[in-house]
């Protein structure tokens, strides 16, 4: 906890580290009520970091010291300085040993960083900087050290001892205790160190690497989840055989470890050897969990995998740098699924989750660049900007650079700095000199915060046969960053005819046409290209792929849009020309709404959506992507004022008519597809993903209509089948309808089925929080008293609480303030106790500046009284009052 306004820590004032740590041997002791740390650092003067022995600052946090030991000194209080973060002793030598123990209590530590116990186990998180609640350390990325771990505990309770590396001994203790050795041959950062102790079941496999190596693969999971690690465990090989394939990586030790804990602050952790799984990324059969959540783990699965290589193989200099391995490694997880998926379809849910989310944080008060300048808290910059946008700007390069050579780019970065902690700039160095492709501007990408916007113009001269397209940009001001230079934008086009042809492409000056589709690099403020040859006024398809995160605006008419959902051989465009035409017809829906007018839908929706549901050559996937309207949360995003009530209302009555025009063929396409569901056995795979995608958006329309068929045939549904994707979705559905009986009926059966599954009540909870039905606090304050909730595990916090203020708009955003209020209960309570979760739950919060002046004065009044409630972690503090700036 704070005891003074924390300190920002700049970029600017990265120095290399005074000391190094050539070897780490650590000694646990677990016992139930604390555990002891012994640790021997073998350390020496960095030789980069100039002369002289300067004082050696160790970071170390809650922790009580026993003993400290320099070489053959035992040190007593008066020989070094002792702080609430820091141990500073005065080396006498270059090169020298330090051994110290320390106490430490795993047993009380709610925060879920450094050692913790989740349920009866051990576990460690130390990403970011989590290790130094376990040992004094110099806890920063850029000291790479050899550890080697002995862990100790008690054999009956803790059968189980794991830690990074390959185990090298083992045997019994006294008193029932055994221990084992661990050592990594790799040097690493400590944020990559992990331990784990419990008594846990393993699914065993092996994977034969490039080299024809063997490696031993173990899914460690609590014995009741014995038999939900096969899709992990096949996701982790797909994963291992692609890295080989597309980047030509190889796996590096003789194990990989997975285990899955139910208590954990984020997705999963890349320690090396032995990731560290929250159970909601790794357990999954057809019975318990969705098609959603199988592709979910099958991506985090790869993302951590891959860290491997591009995180802990090569890792960040400093905590700035920390999208080198987030965007990248995000950029290659997405790849990856869109390989073993649809790729179009990827791509599109990536879009949508960006624009939503990701736009919205470059948008508020917490905006900051790719590689962030400052922060007060590292933990609060795992954000959407480092990961999502940050892979982002990875695929700009891959498309400036053309696949061959960015994997070319990719062979010299990981061959130059291979066991480097190294930089943004180091990786964008490699990639320009094997690509010979100059970067310079382009890395304004890293250091210029905000979303750009790209307005684009036309102009078709007949008599000379030119189309030109100009290209304006601008981005908005963010917070420390009033002024933006140009970026590079790497455009994707095509050109149509009236036919739905495309145009050859070839630019004013050019000797030939270069293709149908092709790349143009805007480097400049305001930029026109001329294509020639072109015999009749075309209809440009912008942004192909979304091949940079831009806000794209073209003066389309509705019918273009139509036209180019048809005709674009760009899937992604398809479907973003249908997502345009329905944002426009939306929002001409909220005007009305806000006029007091009644509501009129343009019928030019409801044809593109039959087109799409009569078009049996679709996938089935693009079908179902294509009948989403935009959500409300990116309703809310594109609004100048987001008018939660009018956006409510508009989507409604948009989906109420489509239920009502579109009955027949959403009905037929119900049908046909759960029969197909009834009589197949769960097989989690893209086709049946696909299949049942759209089996069940036709039933969240169809249900709309009232009709008893629908409540029968949504019924069956529920009862009636072997897996999750469809269970769940049908009692979505029913939650979300005035069929109240039915609705009561459905929760308390899943309920009783499922309580003793918490991944599967944390869906129970999930749903009943995102209903949009009047009355929604009140609902999830009575959830709050289910047996099932705990305020301590986060995935029950995100389920319940986070759905309540990310998912349900209308009720969060209630017009006395309730929702604002009870969300700042929550992260006041949260704060107590877990730091960086309440922080994670303040997002909507930040976003004030997007409601109207009731709403932005009530919601300020929550941040301001959190401010108020006492003392504040860092964590909070820092979201809190940069928020209020
Ligand atoms: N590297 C971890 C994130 C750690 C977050 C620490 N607050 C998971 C991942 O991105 O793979
Ligand atoms: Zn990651």
């Amino acid at each position: 906890m704070r005891t003074e306004q924390p300190k920002t820590i700049y970029l600017k004032d990265y120095q290399v580290p005074e000391y190094l740590i050539d070897e780490t041997s650590l000694t646990f002791e677990l016992y139930e009520d604390h555990s002891l740390v012994h640790a021997q650092l073998v350390m020496r003067r960095n030789p980069e970091a100039g002369p002289g022995l300067p004082l050696l600052v160790l970071n170390g946090q809650n922790m009580e010291l026993l003993s400290l030991r320099l070489d053959d000194r035992d040190l007593t209080a008066a020989d070094y300085l002792l702080s609430p973060s820091e141990l500073t002793v005065q080396p006498d030598s270059a090169s020298f040993t330090l051994d110290s123990t320390v106490r430490i209590h795993p047993e009380t530590n709610t925060a879920l960083e450094g050692l913790y116990k989740s349920g009866t186990m051990f576990c460690t998180q130390c990403e970011a900087e989590g290790f130094r609640k376990i040992t004094y350390y110099l806890d920063r990325p850029d000291v790479m050290s050899s550890f080697t771990t002995t862990v100790s505990a008690d054999k009956q309770r803790y059968p189980v001892l794991l830690s990074n590396g390959n185990p090298i001994a083992s045997g019994d203790g006294d008193n029932g205790r055994h221990w084992a050795t661990w050592q990594d041959p790799f040097k690493k950062p400590a944020y990559l160190f992990a331990l784990v102790a419990g008594d846990l079941w393993c699914v065993e496999d092996t994977f034969t690497t490039m080299s024809a190596r063997e490696v031993a693969l173990r899914i460690y999971v609590e014995p009741e989840n014995i038999d939900k690690c096969q899709h992990a465990m096949d996701s982790l090989k797909k994963s291992m055989r692609w890295d080989e394939e597309v980047y030509g990586r190889e796996y590096d030790l003789d194990i990989f470890m997975i285990v899955a804990v139910n208590d954990f602050n984020m997705g999963a952790m890349e320690n090396k050897g032995l990731n560290i799984f929250n159970s909601s990324a790794v357990l999954a059969k057809a019975e318990t969990a969705t098609d959603a959540a199988h592709q979910r783990i099958e991506g985090i699965l790869a993302h951590e995998y891959f860290h491997n290589w591009s995180g802990n193989r090569v890792t960040c200099r400093d905590w700035f740098q920390l999208s080198l391995k987030e965007g990248f490694t995000v950029f290659r997880d997405a790849e990856f699924s869109a390989d073993m998926n649809s790729r179009t379809v990827k791509r599109i849910e990536d879009v949508a989750y960006l624009r939503t989310h990701q736009f919205a944080e470059d948008a508020g008060p917490m905006a900051h660049p790719v590689r962030p300048d400052s922060y007060m808290e590292i933990s609060n910059f795992y954000t959407l900007t480092v990961y999502e946008k940050g892979a982002e700007v990875l695929r700009m390069i891959h498309t400036l650079l053309g696949a061959e050579a960015f994997r070319k780019g990719s062979d010299l970065y990981f061959e130059r700095h291979d066991g480097q902690a190294v930089t943004c700039d180091d990786f964008i160095k490699a990639m320009e000199d094997a690509s010979g492709v100059d970067l310079t501007q382009f890395k304004r990408w890293y250091s210029q915060a905000g979303t750009p916007r790209l307005d684009v113009r036309e102009a078709y001269d007949a008599a000379a046969q030119t189309y030109t397209l100009t290209f304006k940009q601008s981005c908005p001001a963010t917070p420390g960053q009033p002024e933006k230079q140009p970026f590079v934008i790497p455009v994707e086009l095509g050109l149509l005819n009236a036919q739905g042809v495309e145009l050859p492409l070839r630019l004013q000056g050019e000797a030939e046409a270069l293709g149908t589709s092709r790349v143009l690099s805007l480097t400049e403020a305001e930029q026109s290209f001329t294509f020639v040859d072109i015999a009749e006024q075309p209809l440009p398809s912008l942004l192909r792929g979304f091949s940079a995160p831009v806000k794209l605006s073209f003066p389309y008419s509705r019918d273009q849009l139509m036209f180019l959902m048809q005709h674009d051989s760009d899937g992604f465009n398809r479907w973003e020309a249908g997502q345009q035409l329905a944002v426009q017809i939306l929002q001409e829906l909220i005007a009305q709404h806000q006029a007091g007018k009644a509501l009129e839908l343009d019928q030019r929706l409801i044809a593109a959506l039959r087109t799409v549901l009569e078009n049996d050559q679709l996938d089935q996937a693009m079908v179902a992507e294509m009948l989403s309207l935009p959500g409300e949360a990116y309703l809310a995003e594109i609004s100048e004022v987001a008018d939660v009530e009018a956006i409510h209302a508009a989507r409604e009555f948009a989906r109420k008519q489509i239920a009502a025009e579109l009955f027949e063929p959403l009905w037929a396409r119900y049908q046909e597809n759960r029969a197909i569901s009834r009589e197949r056995a769960y097989v989690a795979e893209a086709a049946e993903f696909a299949r049942r995608a759209l089996q069940n958006i036709a039933l969240s329309y169809l249900m709309e209509s009232g009709k008893d068929e629908v409540l029968a045939a949504c019924l069956e549904q529920f009862e009636q089948t072997d897996n999750m994707t469809e269970r769940l979705h049908a009692m979505a559905v029913l939650v979300n309808s005035p069929f109240e009986a039915e609705k009561a009926a459905s929760l308390a059966k899943f309920a009783e089925h499922f309580k003793d599954n918490p991944l599967v009540m944390d869906q129970w909870f999930s749903v009943q929080a995102g209903s949009p039905l009047p009355g929604g606090l009140a609902r999830v304050q009575q959830l709050m008293q289910h047996p099932a909730f705990n305020l301590k595990n986060p995935n029950k916090v995100r389920a319940l609480i986070g759905a309540f203020a990310n998912q349900n708009l209308i009720n969060f955003h209630a017009a006395d303030g309730s929702g604002y209020r009870f969300l700042a209960d929550q992260v006041i309570a949260l704060d107590g106790f877990n730091p960086q979760i309440a922080a994670r739950q303040l997002a909507p919060l930040t976003r004030w500046r997007k409601y109207d002046a009731t709403r932005q004065a009530l919601i300020q009044g929550e941040l301001k009284r959190i401010l108020a409630s006492g003392e504040l972690s860092a964590d909070v503090y820092e979201v809190v009052s940069k928020s209020l700036n």
